[in-house]
């Protein structure tokens, strides 16, 4: 298949200013009508043909200025015209059938509604067009449906026109004022109802909010609209960013490949990130669908008034529109824990792929399909990018250097580059070197080593960056770390500093220390790389109970965990470094100053997937046993304090307030612990919580520790939860989830036993991920010593590849980080692969990435 060449781009040699599309929708037979006007784009190079994209499309008619043409072939699943004047009307016919498209991109039925999935490439699924992110066009779309089945119908814009037809059927006009690339597009038919609402901008225009879910999941939206009032607000205050249309739905889907999509006016979500109620969602669903609400709607600025050039720029919306949503719910929920949060996730998800075969950089070179390239890399360490750019210039110039971005390059296709350079004439930053982080994969690693002497303190800073696939040499990165040195006697320091990295080794020095400082590095972590220092145990004991960044407490305490741990799991066991993390630990549960969020976060032990990260040829089986030792440990050490904050956070009643929430948090940590110690005990313990549990947190947070144990009280609340919710999609989903993610040892035969469940359906994305990435992200059943998770992962990859690729491909990373991996595990990792890679039939998307893990 063919690779596509960062380098290679060229405008297209055609503008298409208008497009008009009409509809006519069934679930089993779409019609569609595409009229499009073209005319020569003055800024390419000519061309006496026009390529419209096109898969698995059927050309019904074609016409050209309204006559019958035959300058016209297929090229492959393209269409190609041959164009003799300036300007001509193209009328293209093709017919679909929704019901049939598995694969959830184009136009496809979900729980009999029609819904479309864009980007990046699904445009062409519907009808044939120039399918890629620079040709901005302005769309009115028509559509006719049976009334019945299909009572609403919805499209981009402002809603222009609607009637009755003929034979009970109805129609409806939209059309969209700003002009937009086609993954912007959506369309939706279906029997729906709306939560209704309305929002006044800062300019006063009045704008009407809807969100459109299925009949019956309307108490379920009140989270999702105040979370879309706040973000709008929020939009304004914070970048200066008014909405621009009179009317934002937001409609909710159970069959979707993500989260959400951003459409212009119409976003379409996964049901997952809008419906919330305490009885049903978790603290963590809450807070997802605030998140996805933001940044989806934060997406009419970043991502379509300005758009991407083409797909190597997907970091430019994603990014920084991930970067968004993360300021914005810092706002709303303090910023100490989502900071803690998003840097979790950076770690566990992000490190893993920069170290990986399937590392790249944040705007990558080339690649084949580009839906693998919707990656932890290009968000999550794409936001991190913008955000040492935030931290370099202050938080006041960065403003300057958005402002300045959205109006250069507003109803533009613009690059990161573009994005850059309003940062250096708005933000005035100097940003010649730190282009490298848009160019260079891997994570950079910063070996940090104080030294003192006399009064002085000298810290010498080296750093690295790993090659990575098709980047063996790397060049220095600036890395701005923000530093404090700690004064040890009165546990202060003078104030932080922002150090600025920029060779391969630096060496600063501080003046007027007597007596040698501690040092704190990376505050707030103000740079996504590896800091490994060089600092005796005690100065980190130190940090972890003194410092007064709490993102630097938390890492303290998370080095000194991941030290003890990595050592444990290499055989050797230090029992006074033990001692010392029991003492930490006991004093962040004892702490009257800290509030329980943060408590839960400090207490939460470092993630097995990061300490395999931490070790060469990382062994998943000492690692948790390593893991579950020192929980264990804990546990059994910590039991009264432990029971006593499970007893003092259980009489906390539910409620949205920081303080419910943290109790909430802390309930069901101290029962993971208290369960690796003291499992029959453990089991009342969380039945009990279960039991009482009014909320989802409670209950679902019971029920994973129970999901873990050999117990009857497992059997009965299981049992239970499944009546409970029984036909509820989402509540199911967690149901799934909770089991494929436990510690049970039987694990791989639940999920396998799951598998046949009446309720397991490989159609549906959100129970295949309930399932089986659970289950794939649960290393002591993912890594079974005999290989049997790898083979259950590679089954699931083949048996889900002809149904929905872009899903299938999203397990092969799982398999591809066997060079990380001991020998034994490695060899069958591998094997898996190639079984994978020996199938004749494989998708672009699963392809791509069995043969790039492979290497
Ligand atoms: N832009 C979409 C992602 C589309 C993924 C297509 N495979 C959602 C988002 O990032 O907001
Ligand atoms: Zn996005």
């Amino acid at each position: 298949p063919a690779i596509i060449q960062r380098k290679d781009y060229k405008p297209f040699p055609w503008l298409i200013p208008q497009t008009h599309l009409s509809f006519e929708l069934g679930l089993e037979k779409t019609r569609v009508t595409a009229t499009l006007t073209v005319e020569r784009n003055p800024e390419a190079e000519a061309s006496p043909t026009i390529r419209l994209n096109g898969d698995g499309l059927k050309l019904g008619e074609f016409k050209c200025d309204g006559a019958k043409c035959s300058g016209h072939t297929m090229d492959g699943d393209d269409l190609v015209v041959t164009l003799e004047g300036d300007s001509h009307t193209l009328t293209i016919v093709t017919e679909i059938d929704p019901s049939q498209n598995t694969q959830l991109m184009g136009l496809f039925a979900s729980g009999g509604m029609l819904c479309t999935q864009c980007e990046a490439e699904g445009f062409r699924r519907i009808t044939f067009f120039p399918d890629r992110p620079d040709v901005l066009s302005t769309y009115t779309v028509r559509m006719s449906a049976p009334n019945a089945e299909f009572p609403v119908l919805l499209s981009n814009g402002n809603n222009t026109d609607s009637g009755e037809g003929e034979g009970g059927t109805h129609w409806a006009e939209w059309h969209d004022p700003w002009p937009k690339p086609s993954y912007l597009f959506a369309l939706v038919a279906g029997d729906l109802v709306a939560n209704s609402d309305s929002f006044t901008t800062m300019s006063g225009r009045e704008v009407t909010l809807n969100i459109y879910v299925r009949d019956g999941d309307l108490p379920r939206t009140e989270h999702a609209m105040e979370s879309l009032k706040k973000s709008m607000v929020w939009d304004e205050e914070t970048f200066g960013r008014e909405y621009d249309l009179d009317l934002f739905n937001i409609v909710a889907v159970s069959d979707f490949n993500m989260g959400a999509m951003e459409n212009k006016g119409l976003n379409i979500f996964n049901t997952k990130y809008v419906l919330a109620d305490p009885e049903t969602a978790t603290d963590g669903n809450f807070d997802a669908v605030e998140g996805v609400i933001a940044h989806e709607y934060f997406h009419n600025w970043s991502g379509n008034r300005i758009t991407c050039r083409d797909w190597f720029q997907l970091s430019l919306k994603e990014g920084f529109t991930v970067l968004r949503d993360q300021l914005f719910s810092q706002d709303m929920q303090g910023e100490a824990v989502k900071r803690i949060e998003d840097v979790r996730v950076l770690r566990s998800v992000q490190f893993p792929e920069d170290s990986g075969p399937l590392a790249h950089p944040i705007r990558p070179d080339s690649y084949r399909e580009i839906s693998n390239f919707y990656t932890s890399t290009i968000y999550n360490k794409g936001a991190e990018v913008i955000r040492m750019m935030r931290t370099m210039a202050g938080p006041d110039a960065f403003r300057k250097g958005t402002d300045l971005y959205f109006g250069r390059h507003d109803g533009e296709a613009a690059t990161c580059e573009d994005f850059v350079r309003s940062m250096e004439d708005g933000a005035g930053l100097e940003l010649e070197q730190f282009r490298r982080w848009y160019s260079q994969a891997g994570t950079p690693v910063v070996e940090a080593v104080l030294v003192h002497d006399g009064d002085t303190a000298a810290l010498t800073l080296k750093q690295t960056v790993p090659p990575t696939p098709g980047q063996v040499e790397k060049q220095p990165m600036p890395i701005p770390l923000r530093i404090a040195l700690f004064d040890r006697a009165t546990a202060t320091h003078r104030g932080e500093e922002l150090v600025m990295l920029t060779d391969a080794e630096q060496t600063f020095t501080y003046e007027g220390f007597a007596e040698k400082p501690v040092l704190s590095i990376n505050r707030g972590f103000s740079a996504p790389v590896t800091v490994r220092r060089d600092i005796p145990q005690d100065e980190l004991v130190f940090l972890a109970a003194n410092d007064d960044d709490p993102f630097a407490r938390y890492e303290a305490m998370q080095d000194l965990v991941t030290d003890y741990l990595t050592q444990v799991a290499a055989g050797s066991q230090d029992d006074a470094m033990r001692a010392a993390i029991g003492e930490a630990f006991a004093a962040i549960m004892q702490d009257g100053d800290l509030e329980d969020a943060m408590r839960g976060e400090l207490m939460i032990l470092p993630g097995e997937t990061y300490l395999a990260e931490q070790v060469d040829a990382a062994d998943p089986g000492r690692i948790h046993e390593a893991r579950q030792g020192l929980k264990a440990w804990l546990g059994e050490t910590f039991g009264d304090q432990l029971r006593a904050l499970h007893d003092r956070a259980n009489n906390v009643p539910y409620g949205q307030s920081a303080e419910a929430r943290g109790a909430r948090k802390v309930k069901t940590l101290a029962l993971t612990f208290l369960a690796a110690a003291d499992a029959d005990g453990t089991a009342k313990r969380a039945a009990g919580q279960y039991d009482a549990a009014d909320n989802m947190t409670d209950r679902q947070g019971a029920l994973m520790v129970l999901a873990g144990l050999n117990s009857p009280e497992r059997t009965a609340r299981l049992m239970d939860f499944y009546n409970r919710y029984r036909g509820d999609e989402l509540t199911i989903d967690k149901w799934f989830a909770t089991q494929a993610a436990s510690l049970h040892p039987n694990v791989i035969e639940h999920v396998k036993a799951l598998a046949e469940h009446p309720d397991f359906t490989m159609r549906n994305p959100n129970r295949v991920r309930s399932l089986y990435m659970a289950f794939a992200a649960n290393p002591q059943g993912f890594h079974a010593p005999d290989g049997s998770g790898y083979k259950l992962i590679a089954d699931v990859i083949l048996a889900l590849d002809p149904i929905n690729p872009q899903t299938a491909a999203r397990f092969v990373p799982y398999l591809g980080r066997f060079r990380r991996i001991e020998a034994g595990r490695a060899k069958l990792m591998r094997a898996e692969l190639e079984r994978i890679a020996a199938s004749p039939t494989l998708s672009r998307d699963t392809h791509e990435q069995v043969s790039r893990s492979l290497g």
